[in-house]
C-alpha cells in the first residue's frame, strides 16, 4: 500500500506550523554545524572528505521523538544529522571528523563511519540495509517492539543488497524502518537518470508499505508517521520517502547542478520558511546556535590530536 502526502506543487506551500524551541535550536544547531565544516574545510582544517545534510536535516529531527533509545540508527555518508539528532553530542563528532581529543570513535571513523550506542554509520552504500535486516531479526526474537531504522538515499537504489534486504524484511515481518532520503541526485547523476519506476514500486514489489512526504513541517511528519512506525515494531517494515533537497554540494566543491535546480532547492528548504514563520524567536535561536557551534569549534580545534 502507498500513501502519499503532498503539498501540492502547483500552489503556494501549506503554512508550517510553530516548531518548539527544542526541535527549532536543534534544526539550527545541526545547520550551523554543517556550514561551520564547509568553512573548516576551506581554511584547510579539516582532512579527508565529508558530505553535509544542508537541507535535509529536518528529516532526523521530524523522526527524533518518533524514535525510543532501543531502537537501532543506521546512517549513510551524509550522516552527521542523524548522528546529532540522536546525541546533540556536537564536540564528539566535530572531534572525530577533526582528529582530536574526545572524538566520538577515537578519530578513526571520521565523518562517515561513527559507532556510538546503538547507531551506526558507513559511506559504503547499501551496506547498511542487509545488516540493519539482521539487527531487526534480532530484535525481532529478542526485545520485540524495537525497530530498526535505515537512512538510504535515492542513488543507493542502485544496489542489489537493497532489495536482498527488502525481501527478507517483508518475509520475515521484520521491524524494519527504511528512511528514504530522496534528494533527487546522486553525486552528479539525477535520479531520473538512473531510477527505472519508482521508490513507492520497489516497496510494493515486496509487499512493502511505503508513504511519501515532501512535508518539510515537523509536526505534519510526525503525526503522518507515528502510527506507522508503530506498526513497523509490531513486524510491518516500511518504506518512508522524503522527497527533499541538497541544498550544497555532494561533498564540497561539486556542485554540477544547475542554477535553476539549486534555486529550486533553496526556495524548499525549511530555514527561510520557518525564518519567515517566527522571524524574531527565529532569529534568536539562529543566533544562539551558530554561537555555540562557534565556540564548540574554537575548542576542539584548540585540542591535542586523538
Ligand atoms: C558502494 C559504493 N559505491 C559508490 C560510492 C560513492 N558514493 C558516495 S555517495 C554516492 C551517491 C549516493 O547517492 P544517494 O544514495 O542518492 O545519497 P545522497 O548522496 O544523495 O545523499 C556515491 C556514488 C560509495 N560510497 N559506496
Ligand atoms: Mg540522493
Amino acid at each position: 500500500m502507498t500513501v502519499t502526502a503532498t503539498s501540492a506543487r502547483e500552489h503556494a506551500p501549506p503554512p508550517l506550523e510553530e516548531p518548539a524551541d527544542e526541535d527549532l535550536s536543534l534544526l539550527l544547531s545541526v545547520r550551523a554545524f554543517e556550514l561551520k565544516l564547509l568553512e573548516l574545510f576551506g581554511q584547510g582544517m579539516l582532512n579527508g572528505t565529508t558530505h553535509t545534510c544542508l537541507g535535509q536535516e529536518y528529516v532526523p529531527v521530524a523522526l527524533r521523538p518518533l524514535l525510543r533509545p532501543e531502537d537501532h540508527v543506521f546512517s549513510n555518508h551524509r550522516g552527521h544529522g542523524h548522528y546529532l539528532a540522536r546525541f546533540q553530542d556536537y564536540e564528539g563528532l566535530l572531534a572525530e571528523i577533526m582528529g582530536r581529543r574526545g572524538a566520538v570513535c577515537g578519530g578513526v571513523g571520521g565523518s562517515q563511519h561513527i559507532r556510538r550506542d546503538r547507531f551506526l554509520s558507513t559511506g559504503v552504500q547499501g551496506e547498511s540495509l542487509p545488516v540493519a535486516c539482521g539487527v531487526a531479526l534480532h530484535l525481532r526474537r529478542a526485545e520485540p517492539g524495537a525497530l530498526a531504522c535505515v537512512h538510504i538515499g535515492d542513488g543507493t537504489f542502485g544496489e542489489g543488497g537493497v532489495y536482498e534486504a527488502l525481501n527478507l524484511a517483508a518475509l520475515w515481518r521484520l521491524p524494519l524502518l527504511v528512511v528514504v532520503e530522496n534528494n533527487g541526485i546522486a553525486q552528479t547523476t539525477p535520479v531520473s537518470a538512473s531510477m527505472a519506476g519508482t521508490v513507492a514500486g520497489r516497496a510494493a514489489a515486496f509487499g512493502i508499505d511505503h508513504v511519501h512526504t515532501d512535508s518539510v513541517d515537523l509536526g505534519v511528519i510526525r503525526r503522518l508517521l507515528a502510527p506507522r512506525i508503530e506498526r513497523v515494531r509490531e513486524g510491518r517494515p516500511l518504506v518512508v520517502e522524503f522527497a527533499t533537497h541538497r541544498l550544497g554540494p555532494h561533498s564540497k566543491g561539486d556542485d554540477t547542478r544547475p542554477a535553476e535546480v539549486i534555486e529550486r532547492a533553496r526556495a524548499a528548504d525549511w530555514y527561510g520558511r520557518y525564518a519567515a514563520l517566527c522571524p524574531e524567536r527565529f532569529a534568536r535561536l539562529d543566533a544562539r546556535a551558530r554561537a555555540h557551534i562557534d565556540e564548540v569549534a574554537r575548542d576542539v580545534a584548540g585540542r591535542e590530536p586523538s
